[in-house]
This record gives structure tokens, C-alpha cells and sequence, in this order.
């Protein structure tokens, strides 16, 4: 994105596409106000409008006919979300109406927004911090009630590290500086000076350890269905989701492809897998079927392998759950059973899917860092120990200088293109 591109006047859905009884649309740009005049009936309130003021009105097309009646809410600059003039569309929500809507503001000047360009917006009119910014990132992809009440925690964690990090080498700049104007040799003569260095060295190096795996905190835990043909795994997926979304039938080798599906349970956002019966299938169509079901679940954070009456024996991985699946045939009632008909044993199942969730949930107790952040820090390393290799006081307190200004950039003093593009990438259209 380049720096040309953030004075064009932008517009997305701030909800989910789809149907719904409302939907908005924001507009924010130097121009928001004048294309949004072009679009509806009543124009002339727009520029009359106090910041946070809503009007009702009618969106129209080109030719004057009616797309829809919304009610527009209008902030001004520089006090709205992100410091620009805002006008938000709050329409009926179907993806006709917005697609219309889409299409009337592309026609007067705006474009579709890229990837988290709002709070771009925000983070460049100084508006939000790296770190506020972090924070709306994380509360979008909390993936549990818990993990949103750990935010705050979490972001302390790397945040308070960073400013006390960034305070150390301020200090230690302060002591070079004071030499510099005060001192008589040329060559650094401050007391415990090489200790100093090292001890921030070693809290980078304990901030970078610290982080986990961003693939961790990606949004959701997914639950996979695994086990042989027929033992009903898309009947225990569909009575999970309780609504019909995979193919069941007496048939072995109903389910081909992998059925994905998002459910609430016990409080943490899940994504369940079908998978199709493990078999050697004849038929190649079938043998993808499996090998990508089988992909999925390796992949996936708990496992379940189903049994039936007939597979009962059935061990499963280690780190498998065995599901032992209709017990209203057999009465089967030992470990984890369940009947996908009756709903037997399924608040049982759900708390147990819980219960190995919140043990990855609690694991995942730590902040993460992006490949740009990451960079940053060890950089600032590496020009820390240039510091304390080098003699000559001037190169000594440039190397500081330059590891300051590198921590800085993550605490939003001077942040580079790079991270920010990286930061606002994540980020969904419409933030
Ligand atoms: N009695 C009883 N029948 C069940 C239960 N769960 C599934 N079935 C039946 O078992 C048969 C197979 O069910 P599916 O859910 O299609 O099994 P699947 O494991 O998905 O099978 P594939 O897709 O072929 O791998 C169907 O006839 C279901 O009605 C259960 O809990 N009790
Ligand atoms: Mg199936």
C-alpha cells in the first residue's frame, strides 16, 4: 500500500456479508462527505450533520431509483475512528443492497478498502498505537471467553517488557551522551557499561523466547471427526452442529469430501471436520477423499476417532480421542460413548472436547510476534553488541541510538512500512 493510496476515499462492510436484518457500510476519506452526498435524497443534511449525528434517508442509484432506506450516521475529522470523516451506511442487510451500494460509491470516487486500511488510517492520524492496535487485532481472532479476558495480560506481557527494554537503552544513551559532552577520553568510561548492555541484550533475548507460534492464535481450535466408514462420525458432526450439514447414510463411504463447520462450544469457537471413512478405496476419487481427510486431521487440535459397535476395539493415536459411538445399539458405556441418534452422552462429549481445548487454550498463555517484530528485536541485538564491542565513544553511541530507534518503531514512535503493511494485512476489510 503506498503512502499516495491513503488519501483516496475508502468504503467496507463493517458486518458480516450475507443476509441479516442490518448491515452497515463505512466511508471514510477526505471525500466521504461528497460522494455520500451524490448517493442519497436527503444531501443536504450531510453537510448540516454534527459529528455522531444520524439521519434517516434513501440510498439511490444513478438514474434516481431507490436501492434502499438506511439510516446514516456521520463523523467528522479529526474526531472519529481514525481521524478522517466517516459516514456509515446502516442499510438492511442483504448483499444485493451493498453490492448496489458498493457499486454507487466506486461510481463517485471511492474504492473497496484493503485489509485493516480503517485502522491504518487510525495508526497513521495517531488515532491508535501499536499496541491498542494489537488489541482490537487479538479481540477479532479471541477464540474463547477466557483468551479475550487474557488480552489485556497478554498484551502487559510484551508491551511493559518493550517500554522497560526501551528505557534501559534510553538510559544507557543518556550515560554515552553525558560522556560525550562531559568526558575527557574518547573511549568509554562509564561504570558497569558492558554489564548494562548485556542485561538488555539478555531481556530481548527472553522477550523473543517468550513469544508462541502465531499459528496458535489463530482465531478458532479445530475438532476433527476421524475413524472408519459407517461408524457414524457425519451423524455425531451434524448432531454437534445440531442442524443437518453432512450426508448420512447406511452406505459405508458416504462422506468424500471433508464437511467443515463452525460451532460454539463451551464457550470456545470451534471448527468441526467431517472426514470421510478410513478405508483402502478402490476408487481414486474416494482415496483423495481419505488422504485429504487424513491431512486435515493431523493438523487438526483434538481428534476424534469414532468407534461403533462392531469397531470397538478400535485404539486410536495417542494424542486421539476414542469416541465410542451407538451405545443405544450396543449399550456400550465405558470411556467416552455417545449415541449421535438419541444424543446420548454428547453434554459428556462436549465438556471433554472443552476440557482438551482450555488445556491448549491455557498453554497458549503467551503474547506473539510478528516475522517483522521479530527482525526488529534482533537487530537492536545485534547493534547492542556491536556497542559493547567497540571502543570509540561516537560509534558506541550511535549503535544505542539506532537500537533505540528500532525498539521505539515497535512502540509506535517510527514504525516502518513493512510492519505496518504486515500488522494491517492481518486485519479484515472493514477494521
Ligand atoms: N443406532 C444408531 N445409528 C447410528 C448412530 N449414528 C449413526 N448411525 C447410523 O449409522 C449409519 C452411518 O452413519 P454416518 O454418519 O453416515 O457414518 P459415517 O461414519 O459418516 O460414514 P462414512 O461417511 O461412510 O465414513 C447411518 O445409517 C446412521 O443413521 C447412532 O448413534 N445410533
Ligand atoms: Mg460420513
Amino acid at each position: 500500500m503506498s503512502i499516495s493510496t491513503l488519501h483516496d476515499t475508502i468504503y467496507a462492510l463493517s458486518t458480516p456479508l450475507g443476509t441479516s436484518a442490518l448491515a452497515t457500510l463505512r466511508l471514510s476519506g477526505s471525500d466521504a462527505i461528497g460522494i455520500a452526498a451524490k448517493c442519497i435524497e436527503s444531501s443536504e443534511k450531510l453537510f448540516t450533520a454534527l459529528g455522531g449525528d444520524s439521519f434517516y434517508t434513501n440510498v439511490c442509484d444513478a438514474n434516481g431509483d431507490h436501492i434502499d432506506d438506511v439510516v446514516v450516521t456521520v463523523w467528522r475529522a479529526p474526531r472519529s475512528y481514525n481521524g478522517e470523516d466517516i459516514i456509515e451506511f446502516h442499510t438492511h442487510g442483504s448483499p444485493v443492497i451493498m453490492d448496489m451500494l458498493g457499486n454507487q460509491l466506486t461510481l463517485y470516487g471511492a474504492r473497496l478498502a484493503e485489509h485493516g486500511e480503517f485502522s491504518r488510517r487510525a495508526f497513521m492520524n495517531g488515532k491508535q498505537s501499536p499496541e491498542e492496535l494489537e488489541r482490537t487485532l487479538m479481540r477479532l481472532d479471541a477464540s474463547s471467553e477466557e483468551s479475550l479476558t487474557k488480552i489485556e495480560r497478554v498484551l502487559g506481557e510484551k508491551f511493559d517488557r518493550l517500554r522497560n527494554i526501551y528505557d534501559d537503552i534510553i538510559s544507557l544513551l543518556a550515560q554515552v551522551n553525558a560522556q560525550i559532552d562531559f568526558g575527557e577520553s574518547d573511549h568509554v568510561e562509564i561504570t558497569g557499561f558492558e554489564i548494562q548492555v548485556a542485561i538488555i541484550i539478555d531481556n530481548l533475548e527472553n522477550l523473543r523466547a517468550k513469544a508462541v507460534n502465531e499459528q496458535i492464535n489463530k482465531g478458532y481450535y479445530s475438532v476433527a471427526l476421524t475413524g472408519v466408514p459407517n461408524v457414524g462420525k457425519s451423524s455425531l458432526f451434524n448432531t454437534l452442529l445440531r442442524y443437518e450439514r453432512s450426508i448420512v447414510s447406511e452406505i459405508p463411504g458416504t462422506t468424500r469430501d471433508y464437511v467443515e463447520a463452525f460451532v460454539m462450544l463451551e464457550g470456545f469457537k470451534v471448527k468441526i471436520i467431517d472426514t470421510a471413512g478410513l478405508r483402502d478405496a478402490s476408487d481414486m476419487i474416494e482415496t483423495k477423499g481419505i488422504e485429504l481427510g487424513t491431512n486435515i486431521a493431523e493438523r487438526a487440535d483434538v481428534v476424534l476417532r469414532v468407534t461403533d459397535p462392531e469397531t470397538r476395539a478400535t485404539k486410536g493415536f495417542a494424542d486421539e480421542i476414542v469416541v465410542h459411538n451407538k451405545c443405544d445399539v450396543d449399550g456400550f458405556r465405558s470411556g467416552v460413548f455417545v449415541s449421535a441418534q438419541t444424543a446420548e452422552g454428547l453434554p459428556e462429549l462436549s465438556k471433554y472436547i472443552a476440557l482438551q481445548i482450555s488445556l491448549i487454550d491455557s498453554a497458549n498463555t503467551g503474547y506473539s510476534l510478528s516475522k517483522s517484530e521479530a527482525r526488529i528485536i534482533d537487530e537492536s541485538m545485534q547493534l547492542l553488541a556491536q556497542s559493547s564491542k567497540s571502543t570509540e565513544i561516537s560509534i558506541v553511541a550511535e549503535d544505542i541510538r539506532a537500537a533505540a530507534d528500532q525498539i521505539a518503531s515497535l512502540l509506535g514512535f517510527n514504525i516502518s512500512e513493512d510492519s505496518l503493511n504486515y500488522i494491517f494485512s492481518k486485519m479484515c476489510i472493514g477494521k
